[in-house]
């Protein structure tokens, strides 16, 4: 799209069946954030897209400061607003890297110090175990092929460094703490990989329903490096040829508003070629998760 087409869409008028097509969506159950899809989807540019939705409904479903139990309809995401190089996660500056919009990507350095990473490599490395994953088909875990790493999963606020990058990941992401999942470690020896996947729960499987019990859908993952392979293990993205090396410290970061391809968010762990890749994955939920 040139910038002279995107300006035209920017001032497309809001007419009064938009707005009314608007309410009757939201009256029926739909999100904002999928609201925001089928319209970014119909061509409508960010700014048309919050115009029709109208204050009222930004402000209702903005991320409730100081109540982070309440749900909300936003996407987790960092401030983008200005193009930031750096953005103030609390106790930290977190360099942006890389951004992309569809699908949603933002590749963050300096996000772990190399204390933190260690810290978190050493608390796994004895818990570890082969990698499960979760089965849409029953709702359980199960060995899976496609992922050859080690890992295991710290609870939430299990000590007070997984505490203090959890409250980090909250505040960059403006997604509270209680959204989240506990941080998994995986682990990937040479020859490890994991082969390309949604991180989504597919609807379409007869398991999602008892998996969305508890929190609802994923909407987000930031998968941070903790040690960097000599070679290979990359994070892929195939649909957009996207692949990020891993780096120590670096945290890539990418969001879903609905659980389907169109979001392009497949992505895989490229082969481990030499060495060992470690790293930490924080998945956001819709909803508390508990
Ligand atoms: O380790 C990775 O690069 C990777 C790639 C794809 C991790 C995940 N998915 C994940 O933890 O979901
Ligand atoms: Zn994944």
């Amino acid at each position: 799209m040139t910038d002279q087409q995107q300006a035209s869409y920017s001032r497309q008028p809001i007419s009064d069946d938009l707005r009314r097509w608007v309410d009757e969506q939201l009256a029926a159950g739909h999100t904002v954030a999928a609201l925001r899809s089928s319209m970014r989807e119909a061509g409508w540019m960010p700014d048309a897209i919050d115009a029709a939705l109208g204050t009222e409904v930004l402000a209702e479903t903005a991320m409730p400061a100081g109540r982070p139990s309440q749900p909300t309809t936003a996407m987790p995401g960092p401030a983008m607003e200005g193009a930031p190089t750096l953005i103030d996660a609390g106790d930290r500056q977190v360099r942006v890297q890389l951004t992309m919009r569809h699908p949603r990507v933002v590749v963050f350095g300096d996000l772990l110090s190399d204390e933190e990473c260690d810290a978190l490599i050493d608390g796994a490395r004895e818990r570890l175990a082969r990698s499960l994953t979760v089965e849409t088909k029953t709702g359980g875990e199960a060995l899976n092929v496609d992922r050859t790493s080690d890992g295991m999963f710290f609870t939430r606020g299990e000590n007070a460094v997984v505490q203090r990058i959890e409250a980090r990941i909250a505040r960059l992401l403006n997604w509270p703490v209680e959204y989240g999942e506990g941080l998994q470690i995986l682990r990937y020896a040479p020859g490890a990989q994991y082969r390309p996947h949604y991180d989504y729960f597919d609807p379409a499987e007869p398991g999602t329903p008892t998996i969305l019990r508890r929190g609802g859908q994923r909407l987000a993952t930031l998968v941070i490096y903790l040690q960097a392979p000599a070679q290979g293990g990359g994070t892929t993205f195939p649909d957009v040829g996207l692949e990020v090396a891993p780096c120590r410290g670096t945290g890539v970061f990418f969001s879903y508003e609905r659980p389907d391809p169109a979001t392009r968010t497949l992505h895989g762990g490229a082969p481990v070629l030499a060495g060992e890749k470690w790293v930490a994955t924080k998945w956001l939920r819709e909803r508390e998760f508990n």
